[in-house]
């Protein structure tokens, strides 16, 4: 079935110049690139974005960290690719995310409270009517 999912590049994968290979992996295994844009996250919007995640113990370091720099967001179109997206960018925590994952190829913890883990994906089609609704008009 054909969907839609919105992903970021966070402020680690921008800075770190992996935002092309980021794309390359999407684009590699099929998925569109219907929007694209490079934005300073504003506060409304990272608050809308993780609402469910607000309260928990990483929520304000999560927040700072996306603000802490540019980030890239994209939609991606294609069969399945809310699943498939995540499955490309493997678990949450870099260091144990699975060898040809986007985090596990790519992402370290750094040791800091917040998993600085390149990328975020949407979890479910509610998710990315949502989440692309917030960081597209
Ligand atoms: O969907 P996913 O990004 O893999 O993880 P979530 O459980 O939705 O958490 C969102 C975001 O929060 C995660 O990408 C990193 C951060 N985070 C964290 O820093 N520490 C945790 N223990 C859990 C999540
Ligand atoms: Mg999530």
């Amino acid at each position: 079935m054909t969907e839609r999912t919105l992903i970021l590049i966070k402020p680690d994968g921008v800075a770190r110049g992996l935002t092309g290979e980021i794309l390359r992996r999407a684009e590699a295994k099929g998925y569109r690139i219907t929007r694209l844009t490079q934005v300073e996250a504003r506060a409304e919007q990272l608050a809308a974005h993780y609402a469910e995640h607000e309260g928990k113990p990483f929520y304000q370091p999560l927040v700072d960290f996306m603000s802490s720099g540019p980030l890239v967001a994209a939609v991606l179109e294609g069969d399945r690719v809310i699943e498939g997206f995540r499955s490309l960018a493997g678990a949450t925590e870099p260091t144990t995310a699975a060898p040809g994952t986007i985090r596990g190829d790519l992402g370290r913890d750094w040791g800091e409270k917040v998993q600085k883990n390149l990328v975020h994906g949407s979890d479910s089609p509610e998710s990315a009517a949502r989440e692309i609704s917030i960081w597209f008009d």
